[in-house]
C-alpha cells in the first residue's frame, strides 16, 4: 500500500478558521468570550443539509436525467479486506444515441450508458477496485487523476470485447476525474467518456447540499469545434428545469471542466459569491469570487448559499458557449 501523502501545507485547521471568525466578529473577543461565543455557534452549527426533493416532472432525455445526475454519487461496493475499506465499481464502455435538442441526435461513447459516467465518491485510503469491461466498439480506456502506479494509469488501450481491473488507492482527497486515454483524447472524451471520481478527506466536510456541475461540448459535425455546449450532458436542460436548493442553505457545487477544443472557460454564478477550494484539495478556501477560470481538467469545490429566493444563472462568462447550451439556473426556495 502506497503511503498517504502529506496534507497541503497550511491546511491544517479546525472547523473555523480566522477568516470565519472575523467575518462573524468574535476573532477579537477575549479568550473566554471567545470560547462561549463558540460553543454557542457549534450547538446551532446544523448537522444535516436541507435538500429539496428531485421535481416529480423532471424529464429524462435519452437515459439522461441531468437532475438526478447532480445529486447522484456512487460509492461503489463495499467490502472490508485485511481491515480496509475496498470499493468495487462496474463501468461499462457503451454507445448510445442521444436527443441533444429537437433537431440534433448524436451518437455518444460513454460509461454505463449515461453522459456523464457515474461519480465515483470513496474516503481518501480506501481502496479502489473498478471492473471494466470495454462494449464500446472501440478501443477504449479509464484513466484516473490522482495517485498510483504505472500499470493502474489507464493510458494502455482496452480493445473492445475486452476486460480490465483498475486497482490504486484513493488518494490524495479533492476533486479528481476519470476519463478515456486513447488517441486522440480530445475525440473520445468530446464522445462522453468521461467522469468524475471524489475522495472525501477523512474526516468529512461540513453538511451541505452538495451538488456536480460538469462542463462539456459536442462536436457534431467532425469539424473539431463543439456546436453545443452541457452541463451534465444535457444542453440547456437547467434552464427548463432549474435545480432547487434551500434560501440559507450551504450549497456545495463540484464544477468541472470538460469542454474540449477551448483552452479554457470561465464558471460564473450570479448574484452571488462563492468560497473556492482548489482541485477540491484543501478544508479552508483560498479564495472567494463570483467568476474563476479554468482549463481542460480543471475542477473545483465552490461554496455558497442564496440569501434570497428566486431563479439565479449559472454559466461559463464566454457567452456564445453559455449560449450554444452551456447554461443553468437554480431555484432558490424561500
Ligand atoms: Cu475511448
Amino acid at each position: 500500500m502506497a503511503e498517504l501523502p502529506d496534507r497541503p501545507p497550511g491546511k491544517k485547521v479546525g472547523y473555523w478558521n480566522r477568516r470565519q471568525l472575523l467575518q462573524l466578529g468574535i476573532a477579537g473577543l477575549g479568550v473566554a468570550g471567545g470560547t462561549i461565543a463558540l460553543q454557542n455557534l457549534i450547538q446551532k452549527r446544523p448537522t444535516v443539509a436541507r435538500i429539496p426533493p428531485i421535481p416529480a416532472d423532471a424529464p429524462s432525455i435519452s437515459n439522461i436525467n441531468p437532475l438526478q445526475i447532480a445529486r447522484d454519487f456512487d460509492y461503489g461496493k463495499v467490502t472490508r479486506e485485511n481491515g480496509r475499506t475496498v470499493r468495487e465499481f462496474r463501468l461499462e464502455a457503451s454507445n448510445s444515441i442521444v436527443q441533444l435538442n429537437s433537431a440534433v441526435t448524436f451518437n455518444t461513447w460513454n460509461v454505463n450508458n449515461r453522459v456523464p459516467g457515474p461519480t465515483l465518491r470513496a474516503t481518501e485510503g480506501d481502496r479502489i477496485r473498478v471492473l471494466f469491461s470495454n462494449k464500446g466498439g472501440h478501443s477504449h480506456s479509464l484513466h484516473f487523476h490522482g495517485l498510483h502506479p504505472t500499470e493502474m494509469d489507464g493510458i494502455k488501450p482496452i480493445r473492445n470485447g475486452t476486460a480490465f481491473i483498475y486497482e490504486f488507492d484513493a488518494i490524495p482527497y479533492g476533486l479528481h476525474l476519470y476519463h478515456c486515454h486513447v488517441a486522440p483524447v480530445t475525440r473520445h472524451i468530446g464522445k462522453g467518456l468521461y467522469g468524475m471520481f471524489i475522495i472525501d478527506p477523512p474526516k468529512s466536510r461540513p453538511p451541505a447540499d452538495e451538488i456536480l456541475l460538469i462542463m462539456a461540448g459536442y462536436d457534431v459535425n467532425d469539424d473539431e469545434k463543439n456546436e453545443l455546449y452541457a452541463f451534465n450532458g444535457m444542453p440547456n436542460y437547467y434552464m427548463n428545469n432549474p435545480i432547487p436548493i434551500y434560501k440559507n442553505q450551504l450549497v456545495r457545487l463540484y464544477v468541472l471542466n470538460m469542454i474540449e477544443y477551448e483552452s479554457a472557460v470561465t464558471f460564473h454564478l450570479h448574484a452571488n459569491f462563492f468560497d473556492v477550494y482548489r482541485t477540491g484539495m484543501t478544508l479552508t478556501p483560498s479564495e472567494r469570487t463570483d467568476v474563476i477560470t479554468m482549463g481542460v481538467a480543471e475542477r473545483h469545490i465552490l461554496e455558497f448559499s442564496y440569501g434570497y429566493g428566486g431563479k439565479y444563472m449559472f454559466h461559463p462568462h464566454q457567452d456564445a458557449i453559455a449560449e450554444a447550451g452551456c447554461m443553468g439556473l437554480f431555484q432558490v426556495i424561500a
